[in-house]
């Protein structure tokens, strides 16, 4: 007990020493070791090894590196609004960023987990979690974009997601902030939270073909906040683990308030026997309401749908459904070993890393080896299900990925470091600083049955120094190291969009292989789409204008546009015609308070604008696609409201109206 408290005071005065140094360990300088460049060089015109899917953190988006070479391929938008790509701005994809409450075009993204089959990475989908409005995206690998996002009721600030069953029947999503439930009054006393605050998990089933999310259920929970979790594998498939914190049951000043006991959980969830309890029709049906939003890759087009039911299963009153696991000082990464018999748990605040076993807890299980409950869930007894603690690993550990031989690598936050450990017998076997104050890592499939052990990332919150200045604010941080030898080596680092939390990687063909490189136009099912320059066309009802443009290089067909009237509500319906892969081209009319469209050949896409003054209004091809993409323009006659201007269009009709050939006598043309 004392040496408990004396730990956690050294914990303490370590954290606020590094919170006022800023972290940085001494010989930051001489950092890489041996041959590092070549082991990260990628000769031009050669390929990365593997895809490395990052998350983006405060940006809302995900963005796609190589590795060993650290180069950064693209930006994948999912929850945030992305003008380079008209995402959130095209009339096609704003209803992807619908919610319940309506529009909202951000989010903070930690977490990704690729889709998995058997328990390995498979390369179809990648899911992604949005923190601050509770939503999982699902992104497909095949175009890598983002093919759904649905909203999660009864919950606030979804962290603990979108981690995944390991033939991928199901992501999960677990609330951060315990919140009255959304069939529940909401105008409640805050200091009301321990008699109306609740936590939920929910489970998304995940259609194997098409890959679509539904909420299968939702267990309801004591009002705690659920941080990480991860799925059991092999013997412990079925199972999932989270880890959660404020067992205190604080609603003010969480930094002391929440960081009062000894020991928050684990907490083990039978997701094989909840959803037997399903299947006999147990739970109970909840009036909610959420968003669906699926985006389809025929019409080009995304679709959002309320829905309005979810079915809740209260853990309390399913008493073999969930067990608690004490787990030291505010536990934070919840990781699952490849063999699937060990969970470990991250205390953020503990000097020591204690590693459980499914044995063990089975075990337990069945005997009810107990130690009370809480808000009515059975606890087990630490010792009766600890596999063992690791000693002295280092300061604040965060999350922990495993290569495949029996090794665990765990991230220390405050004393800025990655620590390898054996699992076996717990020794701790290799550290290596890094710059500075890790969070996540990642091994390529570290998180799978099978790990690709050859190279792990941290990433990092805090960069300082690494980089030349660019003012107060500074990136965030990814560091490579080769980790196949005993001691691991640091190969090199490099900047990361917006703040990385988790990434996942995989070997690069299974991606590749299967990549879209063209949309087939035959098969464009959009209803404004225009199969050809011959199909061109404008049409006015009322005061909406349809434009039904194509473009292919260099031009758009129409160019010339005349007969709108100030207050139209046009829309630019524009499909690239082009059937050759990297040959987008982009569209951007002045003044228009929106981003420019960029269309993939064979795909349809539509900018609202509705002119707000008379004028001759200029339009253009955003995307240098050929010699002559400076030629690829256009012009809009705008008239006053209530004149009668028809609508009329053309394309290469260069003639000049009657009498005006000569205006300008300086211009000779033969
Ligand atoms: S978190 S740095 Cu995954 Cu949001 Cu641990
Ligand atoms: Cu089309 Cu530039």
């Amino acid at each position: 007990m004392k040496k408990n408290l004396v730990q956690s005071l050294a914990i303490i005065a370590a954290t606020l020493m590094f919170s006022i140094t800023g972290c940085k360990p001494k010989n930051a300088g001489n950092a890489t070791e041996g041959d590092a460049a070549s082991k990260v060089y990628v000769p031009p015109g050669k390929y990365d090894e593997f895809y490395n899917l990052v998350s983006g953190g405060f940006s809302g988006q995900v963005s796609v590196y190589g590795i060993p070479s650290g180069r950064l391929f693209r930006v994948i938008p999912v929850f945030s609004r992305d003008p380079e790509s008209g995402w959130g701005y095209t009339e096609e994809t704003k209803p992807m960023l619908n919610t319940s409450r309506g529009d909202v075009p951000w989010d903070d993204q930690h977490h990704l987990e690729l889709s998995q089959t058997n328990g390995e990475v498979d390369g179809r989908w990648l899911f992604a979690n949005g923190n601050n409005t509770p939503r999982i995206a699902r992104i497909d690998l095949k175009t890598f974009r983002t093919a759904e996002i649905i909203e999660i009721p009864n919950s606030s600030g979804n962290h603990s997601s979108p981690f995944i069953t390991e033939n991928t029947e199901y992501v999960v999503a677990g609330t951060r902030f315990s919140v009255p439930m959304d069939n529940q009054p909401q105008d409640v006393p805050i200091d009301t939270y321990k008699k109306n605050f609740k936590g939920t998990v929910s489970f998304l089933s995940v259609d194997p073909k098409s890959g679509n999310m539904k909420i299968a259920f939702q267990l309801l929970l004591p009002g705690v906040s659920f941080d990480l979790s991860h799925a059991g594998k092999g013997p412990s498939n079925g199972w999932f683990f989270f880890s959660c914190y404020n067992s205190e049951q604080a609603h003010t000043l969480l930094e002391v308030n929440a960081s009062q006991r000894d020991k928050d959980f684990i907490m083990a969830v039978n997701w094989k026997k909840a959803e037997e309890y399903v299947k006999q029709g147990k739970g109970q049906v909840q009036n909610v309401s959420y968003a669906h939003n699926v985006y389809n890759d025929s019409t080009h087009t995304a679709t959002s749908t309320i829905e309005t039911k979810t079915l809740v299963l209260d853990a309390k009153n399913f008493p073999d459904i969930v067990y608690l696991i004490p787990c030291p000082k505010s536990p934070h990464g919840c990781d699952v070993d490849p063999t699937g018999a060990y969970i470990v748990g991250s205390g953020k605040l503990a000097a020591l890393i204690p590693v459980f076993s499914f044995e063990k807890m089975q075990k337990a299980i069945a005997v009810k080896n107990f130690d009370g409950n809480y808000a009515g869930l059975p606890v087990l007894k630490y010792d009766a299900v600890l596999h063992g603690e690791v000693k002295k690993p280092g300061l604040g550990p965060l999350h922990t990925e495993f290569d495949g031989r029996g090794n665990a690598y765990t991230t220390m936050f405050i004393s800025s470091e990655i620590v390898k450990w054996r699992l076996s017998d717990l020794k701790v076997l290799d550290r290596h600083a890094t710059y500075y104050s890790p969070g996540h890592l990642m091994i390529p499939g570290g998180d799978s049955r099978k790990p690709f052990g050859k190279y792990l990332i941290a990433y990092k919150k805090i960069t300082k120094d690494r980089y030349l200045p660019t003012g107060p604010e500074l990136c965030q941080a990814a560091q490579l190291f080769d980790i196949s030898g005993d001691k691991m080596k640091l190969l090199s680092d490099y900047p990361s969009i917006g703040e990385p939390h988790y990434a996942q990687a995989l070997p690069a063909d299974m991606i590749s292989k299967n990549s879209v490189k063209i949309f087939d136009i035959q098969k464009n099912q959009h209803p404004y789409v225009a199969l050809g320059e011959k199909n061109s066309k404008v049409v006015r009802t009322g005061n909406r204008v349809d434009v039904y443009m194509t473009m292919i290089r260099s031009h758009f067909s129409p160019d010339n546009i005349e007969g709108i009237k100030v207050g139209d509500e046009v829309y630019f319906h524009l499909t690239n015609l082009e059937q050759d892969w990297d040959v987008p081209h982009g569209f951007a009319v002045r003044d228009a308070p929106t981003s420019e469209l960029l269309v993939m050949p064979g795909e349809t896409q539509t900018l609202k604008w509705v002119p707000d003054q008379v004028q001759i209004a200029s339009f253009y091809c955003t995307d240098f696609c050929s010699a002559l993409h400076q030629e690829m323009q256009g012009y809009i006659r705008v008239s006053p409201k209530g004149s009668n201007v028809p609508i009329s269009f053309s394309l290469g009709n260069n003639s000049d109206a009657p009498g005006e050939a000569a205006l300008d006598d300086s211009i000779k043309t033969d």
